[in-house]
Protein backbone atom coordinates (compact mmCIF):
# COMPACT_ATOMS: atom_id res chain seq x y z
CA UNK A 1 0.00 0.00 0.00
CA UNK A 2 1.72 3.34 -1.03
CA UNK A 3 0.51 4.80 2.24
CA UNK A 4 2.76 2.63 3.92
CA UNK A 5 5.61 4.55 3.56
CA UNK A 6 8.81 6.50 5.25
CA UNK A 7 7.37 9.66 5.59
CA UNK A 8 3.84 8.75 6.88
CA UNK A 9 5.12 6.34 9.68
CA UNK A 10 7.41 8.68 10.89
CA UNK A 11 4.72 10.98 11.47
CA UNK A 12 2.43 8.37 13.07
CA UNK A 13 5.88 7.52 15.53
CA UNK A 14 5.84 11.23 16.50
CA UNK A 15 2.54 11.54 17.22
CA UNK A 16 2.35 7.88 19.61
CA UNK A 17 5.63 9.29 21.15
CA UNK A 18 3.88 13.04 21.92
CA UNK A 19 0.87 10.80 23.25
CA UNK A 20 2.38 8.92 25.37
CA UNK A 21 5.40 11.22 26.82
CA UNK A 22 2.11 14.31 27.32
CA UNK A 23 0.37 11.42 29.47
CA UNK A 24 3.41 9.75 30.96
CA UNK A 25 4.03 13.64 32.32
CA UNK A 26 0.40 13.96 33.34
CA UNK A 27 0.79 11.44 35.68
CA UNK A 28 3.65 12.43 36.91
CA UNK A 29 2.76 15.97 37.46
CA UNK A 30 -0.81 14.73 38.94
CA UNK A 31 0.03 14.70 42.77
CA UNK A 32 1.48 18.66 42.46
CA UNK A 33 -2.45 18.86 42.91
CA UNK A 34 -2.61 21.68 40.19
CA UNK A 35 -4.55 19.63 37.45
CA UNK A 36 -8.03 19.48 39.38
CA UNK A 37 -9.91 17.53 37.28
CA UNK A 38 -10.16 13.83 36.29
CA UNK A 39 -7.78 12.50 33.76
CA UNK A 40 -8.37 9.07 31.81
CA UNK A 41 -5.24 8.18 30.18
CA UNK A 42 -4.60 6.51 26.73
CA UNK A 43 -1.30 5.18 27.75
CA UNK A 44 -1.15 1.91 25.19
CA UNK A 45 -3.62 2.96 22.92
CA UNK A 46 -1.37 5.30 20.91
CA UNK A 47 -1.58 3.68 18.01
CA UNK A 48 -5.04 4.29 16.75
CA UNK A 49 -5.28 7.71 16.77
CA UNK A 50 -2.02 8.44 15.72
CA UNK A 51 -3.38 6.51 12.28
CA UNK A 52 -6.34 8.55 11.98
CA UNK A 53 -4.79 12.13 12.89
CA UNK A 54 -2.36 11.03 9.90
CA UNK A 55 -5.00 9.96 7.66
CA UNK A 56 -7.47 12.60 7.96
CA UNK A 57 -7.63 16.05 6.72
CA UNK A 58 -8.18 19.34 8.81
CA UNK A 59 -11.44 19.85 7.55
CA UNK A 60 -12.17 16.06 8.55
CA UNK A 61 -14.41 16.29 11.77
CA UNK A 62 -14.05 14.31 14.93
CA UNK A 63 -15.83 13.67 18.23
CA UNK A 64 -14.89 11.86 21.22
CA UNK A 65 -15.89 10.91 24.63
CA UNK A 66 -13.39 10.93 27.90
CA UNK A 67 -11.05 9.55 27.16
CA UNK A 68 -10.10 12.00 24.49
CA UNK A 69 -6.28 13.02 25.61
CA UNK A 70 -4.63 10.64 22.24
CA UNK A 71 -7.81 11.39 19.97
CA UNK A 72 -7.08 15.35 20.44
CA UNK A 73 -3.17 15.45 20.21
CA UNK A 74 -3.62 12.96 17.08
CA UNK A 75 -5.90 15.12 15.15
CA UNK A 76 -3.34 17.69 15.73
CA UNK A 77 -5.29 19.94 18.91
CA UNK A 78 -3.06 22.51 20.71
CA UNK A 79 -0.59 20.83 23.19
CA UNK A 80 -0.69 24.18 24.90
CA UNK A 81 -4.16 24.66 25.13
CA UNK A 82 -4.45 21.17 26.25
CA UNK A 83 -2.31 21.46 28.96
CA UNK A 84 -4.08 24.47 30.14
CA UNK A 85 -7.05 23.24 30.09
CA UNK A 86 -5.99 20.74 32.59
CA UNK A 87 -4.63 23.18 35.12
CA UNK A 88 -7.79 24.73 34.66
CA UNK A 89 -6.75 28.23 33.14
CA UNK A 90 -8.40 30.90 30.67
CA UNK A 91 -5.94 29.90 28.28
CA UNK A 92 -7.24 26.51 27.95
CA UNK A 93 -8.54 25.17 25.06
CA UNK A 94 -12.36 25.23 26.68
CA UNK A 95 -11.18 28.08 28.44
CA UNK A 96 -10.46 26.28 31.68
CA UNK A 97 -14.38 25.52 32.24
CA UNK A 98 -14.16 21.83 31.03
CA UNK A 99 -11.03 19.81 32.16
CA UNK A 100 -9.44 16.58 30.56
CA UNK A 101 -12.96 15.44 29.36
CA UNK A 102 -14.25 18.48 27.60
CA UNK A 103 -11.69 19.06 24.82
CA UNK A 104 -11.57 21.02 21.77
CA UNK A 105 -9.51 22.54 18.68
CA UNK A 106 -12.05 23.43 15.46
CA UNK A 107 -8.95 24.49 14.18
CA UNK A 108 -7.85 20.98 13.29
CA UNK A 109 -11.76 19.44 13.18
CA UNK A 110 -11.50 18.23 16.83
CA UNK A 111 -15.01 19.39 17.44
CA UNK A 112 -15.50 18.15 20.77
CA UNK A 113 -15.63 15.37 23.50
CA UNK A 114 -18.21 14.40 26.32
CA UNK A 115 -17.54 13.28 29.70
CA UNK A 116 -21.23 10.92 29.19
CA UNK A 117 -20.74 8.05 27.33
CA UNK A 118 -22.26 7.64 23.89
CA UNK A 119 -23.47 10.84 23.64
CA UNK A 120 -21.06 12.52 21.35
CA UNK A 121 -21.99 9.32 19.39
CA UNK A 122 -25.33 10.97 17.99
CA UNK A 123 -23.53 15.09 17.54
CA UNK A 124 -21.01 12.96 15.36
CA UNK A 125 -23.81 11.32 13.37
CA UNK A 126 -25.22 14.82 13.23
CA UNK A 127 -22.43 16.89 12.33
CA UNK A 128 -22.08 14.46 9.68
CA UNK A 129 -25.64 14.78 7.92
CA UNK A 130 -24.81 18.51 7.67
CA UNK A 131 -21.48 17.84 5.76
CA UNK A 132 -24.20 15.80 3.42
CA UNK A 133 -26.60 18.13 3.26
CA UNK A 134 -24.13 21.44 2.14
CA UNK A 135 -22.07 18.92 0.17
CA UNK A 136 -18.75 19.37 1.41
CA UNK A 137 -16.00 16.64 0.91
CA UNK A 138 -15.22 15.50 4.67
CA UNK A 139 -15.91 12.41 6.29
CA UNK A 140 -16.57 12.57 10.33
CA UNK A 141 -14.85 10.15 12.77
CA UNK A 142 -16.67 9.00 15.82
CA UNK A 143 -14.53 7.69 18.22
CA UNK A 144 -16.22 5.45 20.87
CA UNK A 145 -15.38 2.38 23.65
CA UNK A 146 -16.05 -0.84 23.72
CA UNK A 147 -19.07 -0.04 26.80
CA UNK A 148 -20.37 2.72 24.23
CA UNK A 149 -22.11 -0.01 22.07
CA UNK A 150 -24.23 -0.88 25.00
CA UNK A 151 -26.11 1.91 25.28
CA UNK A 152 -29.18 2.21 23.53
CA UNK A 153 -28.15 5.42 21.79
CA UNK A 154 -25.03 3.55 19.32
CA UNK A 155 -27.71 1.76 18.02
CA UNK A 156 -29.81 4.72 17.49
CA UNK A 157 -27.35 6.59 15.78
CA UNK A 158 -25.76 3.71 13.69
CA UNK A 159 -28.97 2.95 12.11
CA UNK A 160 -30.06 6.37 11.44
CA UNK A 161 -26.55 6.47 9.78
CA UNK A 162 -27.00 3.39 7.54
CA UNK A 163 -30.32 4.32 6.92
CA UNK A 164 -29.51 8.01 5.88
CA UNK A 165 -26.08 7.07 4.14
CA UNK A 166 -24.21 9.24 6.67
CA UNK A 167 -20.44 9.20 5.64
CA UNK A 168 -18.83 8.65 8.98
CA UNK A 169 -16.36 5.92 10.09
CA UNK A 170 -17.03 4.62 13.77
CA UNK A 171 -14.02 3.80 15.72
CA UNK A 172 -14.29 1.77 18.31
CA UNK A 173 -11.57 0.78 20.40
CA UNK A 174 -12.12 -2.27 22.52
CA UNK A 175 -9.71 -2.34 25.54
CA UNK A 176 -11.89 -5.15 27.01
CA UNK A 177 -13.19 -2.94 29.91
CA UNK A 178 -15.42 -0.35 31.16
CA UNK A 179 -13.59 0.77 34.23
CA UNK A 180 -13.35 -2.41 36.39
CA UNK A 181 -16.10 -4.53 34.13
CA UNK A 182 -14.41 -6.74 31.55
CA UNK A 183 -16.82 -7.87 28.57
CA UNK A 184 -17.61 -11.05 29.87
CA UNK A 185 -19.93 -9.88 32.64
CA UNK A 186 -21.19 -7.14 30.12
CA UNK A 187 -22.09 -8.85 26.92
CA UNK A 188 -22.28 -12.68 25.94
CA UNK A 189 -20.00 -14.62 25.51
CA UNK A 190 -18.29 -14.89 22.63
CA UNK A 191 -20.02 -12.93 20.76
CA UNK A 192 -18.14 -10.31 18.64
CA UNK A 193 -18.56 -6.31 18.41
CA UNK A 194 -18.26 -5.72 14.88
CA UNK A 195 -20.27 -8.95 14.32
CA UNK A 196 -22.98 -7.69 16.18
CA UNK A 197 -22.37 -4.46 14.08
CA UNK A 198 -22.40 -6.12 11.02
CA UNK A 199 -25.67 -7.23 11.41
CA UNK A 200 -26.70 -4.10 11.44
CA UNK A 201 -25.84 -3.81 7.79
CA UNK A 202 -23.07 -2.05 7.60
CA UNK A 203 -19.70 -2.56 6.61
CA UNK A 204 -17.76 -3.67 9.87
CA UNK A 205 -14.16 -4.93 10.65
CA UNK A 206 -12.19 -5.82 13.59
CA UNK A 207 -8.44 -5.26 13.40
CA UNK A 208 -5.22 -5.44 15.84
CA UNK A 209 -5.01 -1.70 17.22
CA UNK A 210 -1.85 -1.80 18.12
CA UNK A 211 -0.18 -2.77 14.99
CA UNK A 212 0.41 0.16 12.95
CA UNK A 213 0.31 -1.51 9.58
CA UNK A 214 -3.70 -3.48 10.23
CA UNK A 215 -4.96 0.12 11.11
CA UNK A 216 -3.79 1.70 8.50
CA UNK A 217 -5.25 -0.69 6.08
CA UNK A 218 -8.10 -0.95 7.67
CA UNK A 219 -8.95 2.70 8.13
CA UNK A 220 -8.07 3.76 4.37
CA UNK A 221 -9.74 1.16 3.00
CA UNK A 222 -12.47 2.50 5.44
CA UNK A 223 -12.01 6.50 4.60
CA UNK A 224 -11.91 5.57 0.68
CA UNK A 225 -15.28 3.43 0.84
CA UNK A 226 -16.71 6.37 2.86
CA UNK A 227 -15.81 9.14 0.64
CA UNK A 228 -17.37 6.95 -2.29
CA UNK A 229 -20.06 5.42 -1.57
CA UNK A 230 -21.63 7.73 1.41
CA UNK A 231 -22.28 5.47 3.54
CA UNK A 232 -20.89 4.47 6.65
CA UNK A 233 -18.29 1.95 8.40
CA UNK A 234 -17.68 0.59 11.51
CA UNK A 235 -14.15 -0.45 12.84
CA UNK A 236 -13.03 -2.53 15.96
CA UNK A 237 -9.61 -1.91 16.82
CA UNK A 238 -8.99 -4.13 20.14
CA UNK A 239 -6.10 -2.38 22.44
CA UNK A 240 -5.65 -2.15 26.08
CA UNK A 241 -4.92 0.73 28.58
CA UNK A 242 -1.79 0.37 30.80
CA UNK A 243 -3.10 2.66 33.73
CA UNK A 244 -5.98 2.49 35.85
CA UNK A 245 -9.30 3.71 34.19
CA UNK A 246 -9.23 6.91 35.71
CA UNK A 247 -6.12 9.13 37.37
CA UNK A 248 -2.61 9.01 36.77
CA UNK A 249 -1.56 5.59 38.58
CA UNK A 250 -1.22 2.10 38.06
CA UNK A 251 -4.17 -0.38 39.87
CA UNK A 252 -3.26 -4.08 39.36
CA UNK A 253 -3.10 -4.45 42.54
CA UNK A 254 -6.94 -4.04 42.51
CA UNK A 255 -6.71 -7.66 40.80
CA UNK A 256 -9.68 -7.03 37.97
CA UNK A 257 -7.19 -8.20 35.36
CA UNK A 258 -5.20 -10.50 34.83
CA UNK A 259 -1.48 -9.73 34.94
CA UNK A 260 -0.94 -11.91 31.79
CA UNK A 261 -3.07 -9.70 30.16
CA UNK A 262 -1.10 -6.48 31.09
CA UNK A 263 1.73 -8.46 30.12
CA UNK A 264 0.92 -9.68 26.48
CA UNK A 265 0.00 -6.09 25.61
CA UNK A 266 2.64 -4.82 26.86
CA UNK A 267 4.96 -6.71 24.87
CA UNK A 268 2.98 -5.76 22.15
CA UNK A 269 3.76 -1.63 23.07
CA UNK A 270 2.41 -0.33 19.36
CA UNK A 271 5.39 1.84 19.68
CA UNK A 272 8.30 -0.69 20.14
CA UNK A 273 6.34 -2.28 17.24
CA UNK A 274 6.65 0.49 14.97
CA UNK A 275 9.81 1.96 16.26
CA UNK A 276 11.64 -2.10 15.29
CA UNK A 277 10.18 -1.98 11.99
CA UNK A 278 11.80 1.26 10.98
CA UNK A 279 14.80 0.65 12.80
CA UNK A 280 14.96 -3.14 10.88
CA UNK A 281 13.60 -0.90 7.62
CA UNK A 282 16.78 1.42 8.69
CA UNK A 283 14.09 4.43 8.20
CA UNK A 284 15.58 5.74 11.63
CA UNK A 285 18.29 4.49 14.10
CA UNK A 286 18.15 5.21 17.96
CA UNK A 287 19.47 8.21 17.91
CA UNK A 288 17.13 9.57 15.88
CA UNK A 289 14.23 8.12 17.52
CA UNK A 290 16.07 10.01 20.89
CA UNK A 291 16.06 13.42 19.01
CA UNK A 292 12.61 13.05 18.44
CA UNK A 293 11.93 11.92 22.02
CA UNK A 294 14.24 15.10 23.59
CA UNK A 295 12.25 17.59 21.08
CA UNK A 296 8.92 16.40 21.93
CA UNK A 297 9.88 16.13 25.75
CA UNK A 298 11.01 19.60 25.20
CA UNK A 299 7.29 20.83 23.81
CA UNK A 300 5.76 19.41 26.24
CA UNK A 301 7.58 20.84 29.06
CA UNK A 302 7.14 24.44 27.33
CA UNK A 303 3.22 23.54 27.28
CA UNK A 304 3.06 23.01 31.26
CA UNK A 305 5.36 25.93 31.88
CA UNK A 306 3.12 28.10 29.96
CA UNK A 307 0.53 26.37 31.33
CA UNK A 308 1.48 26.99 35.18
CA UNK A 309 1.88 30.79 34.34
CA UNK A 310 -1.48 31.37 32.48
CA UNK A 311 -4.13 33.18 34.24
CA UNK A 312 -7.32 31.08 36.09
CA UNK A 313 -10.60 32.41 34.36
CA UNK A 314 -11.63 35.92 35.93
CA UNK A 315 -15.02 35.28 37.72
CA UNK A 316 -16.90 38.39 35.82
CA UNK A 317 -16.55 36.65 32.59
CA UNK A 318 -17.84 33.31 33.77
CA UNK A 319 -20.81 33.58 31.70
CA UNK A 320 -18.82 35.50 28.42
CA UNK A 321 -18.99 33.42 25.57
CA UNK A 322 -20.22 30.58 26.72
CA UNK A 323 -21.46 29.34 23.40
CA UNK A 324 -18.98 30.48 20.90
C1 LIG B 1 -23.93 7.25 30.48
C2 LIG B 1 -22.76 7.03 31.37
N1 LIG B 1 -22.74 5.93 32.15
C3 LIG B 1 -21.68 5.71 32.98
C4 LIG B 1 -20.62 6.58 33.01
C5 LIG B 1 -19.42 6.31 33.89
N2 LIG B 1 -18.31 5.86 33.04
C6 LIG B 1 -17.35 6.72 32.67
S1 LIG B 1 -16.23 5.99 31.67
C7 LIG B 1 -17.01 4.52 31.75
C8 LIG B 1 -16.46 3.32 31.03
C9 LIG B 1 -16.53 3.43 29.57
O1 LIG B 1 -15.89 2.32 28.99
P1 LIG B 1 -15.51 2.33 27.48
O2 LIG B 1 -16.55 2.97 26.68
O3 LIG B 1 -15.15 0.93 27.12
O4 LIG B 1 -14.23 3.27 27.42
P2 LIG B 1 -12.82 3.09 28.16
O5 LIG B 1 -12.93 3.78 29.48
O6 LIG B 1 -12.56 1.64 28.32
O7 LIG B 1 -11.85 3.77 27.27
C10 LIG B 1 -18.14 4.59 32.55
C11 LIG B 1 -19.05 3.46 32.81
C12 LIG B 1 -20.69 7.72 32.18
N3 LIG B 1 -19.71 8.62 32.15
N4 LIG B 1 -21.76 7.91 31.36
MG1 LIG C 1 -13.32 0.02 27.25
Amino acid sequence: MKNINKNNLKKILYKMLLIRETDLQISKRYSENEMRCPTHLSIGQECVPSVVGTFTKKKDLCVSSHRSHAHYLGKGGSLKKFISELYGKSTGCSKGRGGSMHLTDPSVGFVGSTAIVSNSIPVGVGLSLSSKILGKKQVTIIYLGDASIEEGVFFESLNFAIVKKIPVIFVCENNFYSVYSPLSVRQPVNRKIYKMVKACHIKSYKKNGNHTHEVISAFLKAKNFVEKNKKPVFLEFQTYRWFEHCGPNLDDHLKYRNPKELLYWKKNDPIKILENYLIKKKWINSNSVQNMRNSITNKIDLAFKYAKKSPFPKKEDLYKNLYK
